[in-house]
């Protein structure tokens, strides 16, 4: 077979990849995107279970590169559903006839790097090769599902699926006994979701959340019409925040408040509704265990007064970390499934899984817990996953997936030393590998590689690398800043602590959204000083 030319190459055609797809074509490059799915949409694509639901309001996630397409579109609600997230996004790719640079069901298996013709040479799953001079992965920041194994689990004569691989034909979960397995931010989706359509869900939990009740409006004309009129002013103003939406942390500081005024405070974000609890309120929870304990003890408050058994209260009520250490999930209703006589709370920490059988999952109480289907919602191998999963080889033979067995090291999560010519988006160490509204951070992304390679055609250079001095002062400052934060001493996703063996390093950027882009603004200004150019 021969080998097909490209200047770029992208993985994946999700929010980043449809976006890098769009601005890379326009000015005049010869793309590809390759998508292992079998349609567009990335995470939207994958995540179809039950329930599943945006966290951020659709008024800021969205794309900002056309204010015609953004009149055209309405939302129905502030947190939409996944079928309209995709409707969304296949809205946009058919209009801007994307779908033709798409190549569907072709996972990439390889991809090596030739230091003679600077060509990176990808092969895929459907045994094809492709060259290209510029190589950017859209794989996603939670696109590599992990999912744990239990004895005798071959032998489970019912259904099993992972959330993040749901069938297109969906699952008929009504009156079936139900096991969930992981309550996160999408098992709290499925739990919250299907308790009241199966006869029996048990929910099997290792680490419960604090959470948020979601607030979410229909969207009236006004309400979508006052949007769109600050489109602008919208666009602008995402990338000036924490953690790129339209609200920042709050200005005053914690200590210069009177206790009830922090409570006040904290009453009255919690009544919007939306991450703003979390991330746009007061920067000392993430990093003063004083500040974090009355925080965390007002969210405990507000959980325990859902929860009629307390008992389970106690099970669902989280002590061994503070608020805000962990992703912070939106819910409707959760607890009150709880409520409910056909739902049971298993915590495996107290009492664990120790076979699947034929029917049944039985825990080490000497239970038998029969079971039709179990839905794991178990998480991903969160922003490294989607890189490591592929033999990617850079000068000399260097391989991702070894280094960072040891090690977790970018450049601002934009480039990796060692690997000329590579971009990364929703990659360790930039605040789109967790800490931001998505769309902000994969679109601030995307417009930094096209510049950059826009850069290199100006100066009619061939191949781009972050230089290892870089690379070291970028992962310092990103330590340095980790490190004062609780994050970095709590055990989660985000440290990498879900995956067996994973090197511990906070895997986004906690700086924030706003200088975060100012630090890639800088290395444009500065005619990207620490990136060798050949
Ligand atoms: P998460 O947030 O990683 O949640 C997965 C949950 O599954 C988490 O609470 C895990 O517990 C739990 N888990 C993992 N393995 C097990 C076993 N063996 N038994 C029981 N529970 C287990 O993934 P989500 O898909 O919910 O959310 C991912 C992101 O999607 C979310 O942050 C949003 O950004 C959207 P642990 O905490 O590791 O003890």
């Amino acid at each position: 077979m021969s080998t097909l030319e490209y200047d770029a190459v992208v993985i994946g055609a999700g929010i980043a990849g449809l976006y890098q797809l769009y601005r890379l074509r326009e000015k005049g490059y010869k793309v590809k995107v390759i998508e292992a799915g079998t349609d567009i949409g990335g995470t939207w694509y994958w995540n179809r279970y039950p329930g599943a639901r945006v966290d951020s309001q659709s008024h800021v996630y969205q794309y900002w590169f056309s204010e015609e397409l953004n009149n055209e579109w309405s939302w129905s609600e502030r947190f939409p559903t996944q079928p309209e997230q995709e409707r969304y996004l296949n809205f946009i790719v058919d209009r801007c006839d994307l779908r033709r640079d798409i190549q569907f069901e072709t996972r990439v298996k390889s991809a090596s790097y030739n230091e003679d013709s600077l060509r990176w040479i990808i092969t895929t799953d459907t045994g094809e090769t492709f060259s290209t001079q510029f190589l950017i992965s859209c794989g996603g920041m939670l696109s590599a599902p992990v999912k744990p194994t239990y004895p005798g689990e071959e032998k489970f004569k019912g259904q099993m699926f992972h959330t993040a691989r749901w069938p297109r034909e969906g699952v008929n979960l009504a009156g079936k006994r139900v096991a969930v397995i992981g309550a996160g931010a999408t098992g709290i989706q499925v739990i919250q979701t299907i308790a009241s359509e199966v006869e029996k869900l048990t929910v099997f939990q290792r680490t419960p959340q604090y959470t948020i009740p979601m607030n979410n409006p229909k969207l009236t004309d006004a309400d979508r019409n006052a949007f769109k009129k600050r489109f602008h002013e919208l666009k602008e103003k995402v990338l000036g925040t924490y953690v790129g939406f339209d609200y920042d942390l709050d200005p005053r500081s914690w200590a210069e408040l009177s206790s009830d005024e922090q409570q006040q405070a904290l009453e009255e974000i919690w009544a919007d509704g939306s991450l703003q609890f979390w991330v746009g309120s007061f920067f000392e929870m993430f990093v003063d265990e004083e500040v974090n304990k009355v925080i965390s003890d007002f969210v405990r408050k507000k959980i325990r007064q859902r929860i009629n058994d307390p008992e389970v209260a106690r099970k669902l009520i989280p002590t061994e970390y503070g608020f805000g250490l962990h992703r912070v999930p939106l819910e409707t209703n959760y607890y009150e499934a709880y409520n409910r006589d056909n739902v049971e709370l298993i915590c495996v920490k107290e009492n664990p899984v120790e076979e699947v059988t034929e029917s049944a999952i039985k825990t080490a109480d000497g239970q038998v817990h029969e079971v039709d289907i179990i839905i794991f919602a178990t998480g991903f191998d969160a922003a490294t996953g989607a890189l490591t999963r592929i033999d990617i080889r850079g000068r000399g033979g260097r391989s991702i997936k070894e280094e960072w067995s040891k090690e977790i090291r970018t450049t601002l999560g934009l480039q990796i030393h060692g690997y000329p010519n590579l971009f990364t988006t929703g990659a360790p160490l930039a605040p789109s590998a967790a800490l931001c509204n998505m769309t902000t951070c994969l679109q601030q992304q995307v417009d930094w590689i096209t510049a950059c390679i826009e850069f290199l055609k100006s100066k009619e250079k061939s191949e781009i690398e972050a230089s290892e001095s870089k690379q070291d002062e970028w992962v310092a400052h990103h330590d340095e800043i980790s490190k004062s934060t609780l994050l970095a001493k709590t055990n989660s996703w985000y440290m990498g602590s879900n995956v067996e063996g994973k090197p511990r390093r906070l895997l986004s950027y906690i700086g924030g959204v706003n200088t975060y882009h100012q630090h890639c603004r800088d290395i444009v200004e500065n005619d990207y000083a620490g990136f060798d150019l050949r």
